[in-house]
C-alpha cells in the first residue's frame, strides 16, 4: 500500500510540530497525526511526559472508534511495544483497527523497540519516512539512551595566552558584551548548567539565562558541583527553578542527571571543573571564547586533564569559528560521540 505521500508528508511535518509542544524529560518528545484513507486530519496527539498517554493514544482518544478503523497513524518515532508507565502503542493502534503507520525515528529502547514488527505482524501497513528529521528532534535523548548521561559542553573565556584570570583570580570581564550575551543563549539552550564550588565562591554567579527579547527563554537548572559549603548568601540560591548539588564522582553524577530527565549540561566553570570532565573523558563539544587580551601568570584555563606526554594529546576538531565583537568563538568536539 503506498497511503498518501503528500498528505503523509505534511502530517509528519506537523507531527514534529506537535512533539515540540511536550517537554524535554526523561522521556523523548513525540507528536502523531491521525489520518483517514483519503488524506484528512483525523486527530492530533503528543506526548506530555514520563507517566502520560503516548503520543498516538492521546490522538487517537480524539477519535471516535469508527473514525479510527483504517485511518493511517503518522508518528515522529516508532511506536513502543512494551508496558513501561503506559501500555504499549502498538497493541493501541492494533485494538483501533488502524490500517497503516509510518514513522520517523526508530525506538532504541531494548525493552520499547519492536513495535514496526508487532504491528506489520499484526497485519498492518507500516512505512517510514523523514528519518533524519525525526531523528533531529530528539537527538539529545537519543543521545543519553545512547549513553546514559547527559550530552556535555564545556565552555570557558580565555585571553589569547590561555588564562582564565589575572594572578588575583579576578576575571570579570575578559571578553566583551556580545560573546556575554552568546554565553547567555547558549545556557538557555542547555537542560542544566554546571559549576565547580569554587566558581560560586569567587564569582558569586546567578546562573540565569538573559537573552535580549525572549523574557521567557528557557531557564536550565544549575547544578554546584563539590563538596565546599554554598555561602547562605550566595546569589544562586535565589535561582528561580532552584539548584543540585553533586559531589566528585562526575560519571555517576551524570548518569543521576540523565535519570532526572537532564538531556544536555553546559559547564561553566571553573577551571577545576573544567579539567576534570576532560580528565574524565566526559566533555563532548567545546566552546571557547578567545578574548584579545593577555594575562600572563598563573591562571590557566585548564590544570591537569591527563595528558602526561605528547602522545596523549587531546586533539579536536574545530566546528565553528566566529567572530563575536572583539572576541572570537571557537566551537570544537572531542570525538569522543
Ligand atoms: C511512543 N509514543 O509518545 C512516546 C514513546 O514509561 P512510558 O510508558 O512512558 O514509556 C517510555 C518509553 O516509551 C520511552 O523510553 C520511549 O522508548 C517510548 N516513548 N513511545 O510510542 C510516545 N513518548
Ligand atoms: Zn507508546
Amino acid at each position: 500500500m503506498a497511503g498518501n505521500p503528500v498528505a503523509e508528508r505534511d502530517a509528519m511535518a506537523r507531527a514534529r510540530e506537535l512533539a515540540a509542544r511536550g517537554p524535554r524529560g526523561v522521556n523523548p518528545q513525540v507528536g502523531a497525526v491521525l489520518l483517514s484513507p483519503d488524506g484528512r486530519v483525523l486527530g492530533e496527539g503528543w506526548h506530555r511526559g514520563a507517566g502520560t498517554p503516548h503520543a498516538e493514544v492521546d490522538a487517537l482518544s480524539r477519535l471516535r472508534p469508527e473514525e479510527a478503523r483504517g485511518a493511517t497513524a503518522i508518528v515522529t518515532l516508532e511506536p513502543c511495544n512494551h508496558t513501561g508507565r503506559t501500555g504499549p502503542c502498538a497493541e493501541a493502534l492494533l485494538a483501533a483497527g488502524v490500517a497503516r503507520v509510518v514513522y520517523a525515528s526508530a525506538d532504541p529502547g531494548e525493552a520499547s523497540s519492536g513495535g514496526a514488527a508487532r504491528l506489520t505482524s499484526g497485519g498492518v501497513d507500516v512505512d517510514r519516512l523523514d528519518e533524519a528529521e525525526g531523528e533531529a528532534l530528539i537527538a539529545d535523548w537519543l543521545f543519553v539512551q545512547r549513553t546514559g548521561r547527559p550530552r556535555v559542553t564545556v565552555k570557558w573565556a580565555q585571553s589569547l595566552d590561555g588564562r582564565a584570570a589575572a594572578a588575583d583570580g579576578t576575571s570579570r570581564w575578559i571578553t566583551g558584551p556580545e560573546a556575554r550575551a552568546h554565553v547567555h543563549r547558549e545556557r538557555s539552550a542547555h537542560d542544566a548548567i554546571a559549576v565547580g564550588t569554587g566558581t560560586v565562591l569567587a564569582d558569586d554567579p546567578l546562573l540565569t539565562a538573559r537573552v535580549d527579547g525572549e523574557p521567557d527563554a528557557p531557564q536550565p537548572i544549575p547544578v554546584v558541583f563539590g563538596t565546599r559549603e554554598i555561602p547562605a548568601g550566595a546569589a544562586i540560591r535565589q535561582h528561580p527553578r532552584g539548584y543540585r548539588t553533586a559531589g566528585h564522582e562526575l560519571e555517576r553524577e551524570l548518569f543521576g542527571l540523565a535519570a532526572a530527565g537532564l538531556q544536555t549540561l553546559y559547564v561553566e566553570g571553573g577551571p577545576t571543573l573544567a579539567s576534570a570532565f576532560l580528565r574524565a573523558g566526559l566533555a563532548d563539544r567545546l566552546t571557547i571564547y578567545l578574548a584579545p587580551t593577555l594575562l600572563g601568570g598563573p591562571r590557566t584555563v585548564l590544570d591537569d586533564i591527563g595528558v602526561g606526554t605528547i602522545d596523549e594529546q587531546r586533539r579536536l576538531t574545530v566546528t565553528r569559528l566566529e567572530q563575536l565583537g572583539r572576541d572570537l568563538l571557537v566551537e570544537a568536539t572531542t570525538g569522543k560521540e
